[in-house]
């Protein structure tokens, strides 16, 4: 276990996002909670004894002016079934920054004091409640946007992040056990189990699994981040029109002269699950004036950080050299395989699949570079084609088939701390294969063991804590 120092003061916050909203929360945890009860709550009926986990009706007080603040419910949940497994005092009012703020500063004028962000899950990781994946879960949670990145932290916050590192740390544990019988009676020949079957439990209940916890930080890199999509094209192609179609909004404005956009327009959307940010983008064409030169530029940074491109091409019109020098425009900052062809405007052309499909050709033949790309029918203005198009989005998102989202999602803190353990098996492994004494080895194992310990927060540093902790939001 760690050995950091728990902290014995009560400590309060507002736990619910400060706007407008149906109920708010103030939360309190720490020796002072029960007390606080009876101090500033004034219960429809006055309980004898307040009991755990049980709503109570009534009205905040200020006990300075003796007036009531608010209509609340109140809750205790006594030590040790509580998130924090201190005493914890919420206070479910009505929402309002006035009214919240308010009874924080009455709750603070009690002796209490003012929570740190992420102290609340700070202290049910200190007090053994959760180990510090579940902790990292719960942050994840609170920030997750898109669902998908939400049921990855679910996972996690039930646990199965930990008992995979469990079972990673059994099977070190249990050849270390075995090195020490050689290192204790290096003369006597007793051999528990072989060298090379020691070397078989190391790669198959360290090493791989840990590759597989590694390979899964990339692969959930997207479910966990989200990506970000460029859409390009010249002048009145409806690239606006797309974004405002697959946001179902009116982002950015529409309108049938060309370069209505000048600057780049963002909308986060949620694509199957994911979170993709959309990135409109002024019409890219020959001599632009100042405005579209510096519009260009923005797309240039822009795309340097995208992971895909939706190339915008008016079906209902013929190839151009515009259209070409979209891509020649914006050169190397968008790599080949990450653009998706999109031919828009299907609603203004007979058998569009025939049209699309020639249209196709004819730009790999002017750009063999884009020879193979896929490509999707679309028509921003009625909507069709664009389900199809989401699909091969998400393709090209993931490099490929429709993959599920791995069960186990590392941080990068965690990924680190994984690929320490998996160097040091690593280094344990090559000793084994070359005859280097038991406690060598042992001594890598013991380094796998603390790089594990890191992820679970067995032996963590307090200034590690706070940076993870930092990162929560207040009354978390
Ligand atoms: N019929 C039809 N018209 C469309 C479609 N998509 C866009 N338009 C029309 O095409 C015109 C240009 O659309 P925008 O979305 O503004 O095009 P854009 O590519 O953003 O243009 P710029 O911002 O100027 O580069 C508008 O009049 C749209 O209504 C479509 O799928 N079908
Ligand atoms: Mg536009």
């Amino acid at each position: 276990m760690h050995d950091i120092k728990k902290e014995e003061d009560t400590i309060a916050a507002i736990a619910t996002p400060l706007g407008p909203g149906g109920i708010g929360i103030v939360r309190v945890s720490g020796p002072l909670s029960i007390r606080l009860f009876r101090s500033i709550l004034r219960p429809a009926k006055t309980p004898k004894e307040i009991q755990s986990h049980r709503l109570y009706y009534g009205w905040v007080l200020d006990p300075q002016r003796d007036a009531v603040v608010d209509e609340v419910l109140a809750v205790v949940m006594k030590a040790p079934h509580s998130y924090t497994r201190e005493d914890v005092l919420e206070i479910q009012c009505h929402s309002g920054p006035a009214i919240l703020r308010r009874i924080l500063e009455i709750v603070i004028g009690q002796g209490v004091r003012l929570a740190e962000p992420g102290e609340f899950t700070k202290r049910a990781f200190l007090n053994g409640r959760i180990d510090l994946t579940q902790a990292e879960a719960v942050l994840d949670l609170s920030l997750a946007c898109a669902d998908m990145a939400g049921q990855l932290a679910i996972k996690q916050l039930q646990g199965q992040f930990s008992s995979r590192i469990e079972e990673i740390h059994n099977a070190i544990k249990e050849a270390m056990a075995t090195l020490e019988v050689a290192i204790d009676y290096p003369d006597e020949d007793i051999e528990i189990i072989s060298e090379s079957q020691l070397r078989e439990l190391l790669v198959t209940r360290g090493r791989n699994p840990l590759s597989a916890l590694i390979e899964a930080f990339e692969k959930g890199k997207i479910y966990r981040d989200g990506a970000k999509v460029l859409i390009i094209g010249r002048p009145n192609v409806g690239k606006s029109s797309l974004l405002n179609a697959m946001a179902c909004e009116d982002r950015a404005i529409v309108t049938s002269i060309p370069g209505t956009t000048r600057d780049t327009i963002e909308k986060d959307i949620n694509l199957e699950g994911i979170l993709v940010k959309l990135i409109d983008t002024a019409g890219v064409r020959r001599d632009p004036d100042p405005i579209e030169t510096i519009g260009i530029e923005r797309i240039r940074e822009k795309a340097g950080l995208a992971q895909a491109a939706l190339w915008i091409l008016d079906l209902s019109r013929p190839l151009s050299t515009e259209d070409i020098e979209v891509l020649e425009v914006l050169g190397n900052h968008i790599k080949t395989d990450k653009i998706l062809m999109v031919f828009n405007k299907i609603d203004k052309v007979h058998s569009w699949k025939s049209l699309a499909g020639k249209r196709a050709s004819e730009i790999y033949s002017r750009l063999p570079k884009m020879a193979g790309g896929t490509w999707a029918g679309i028509s921003a203005l009625t909507g069709e084609g664009l389900a199809s198009l989401s699909v091969l989005m998400i393709k090209k998102l993931l490099d490929g088939g429709l993959a599920e989202p791995p069960n186990i999602m590392p941080n990068l803190r965690q990924k680190e701390s994984l690929e320490k353990a998996r160097r040091a098996i690593d280094r344990a492994i090559d000793g084994l294969s070359h005859g280097i004494s038991p406690d060598l080895i042992s001594i890598d194992l013991r380094d796998a063991i603390s790089a594990l310990g890191k992820i679970t927060g067995d032996n963590i540093t307090d200034e590690v804590l706070d940076h993870i902790f930092s990162h929560f939001c207040l009354g978390k």
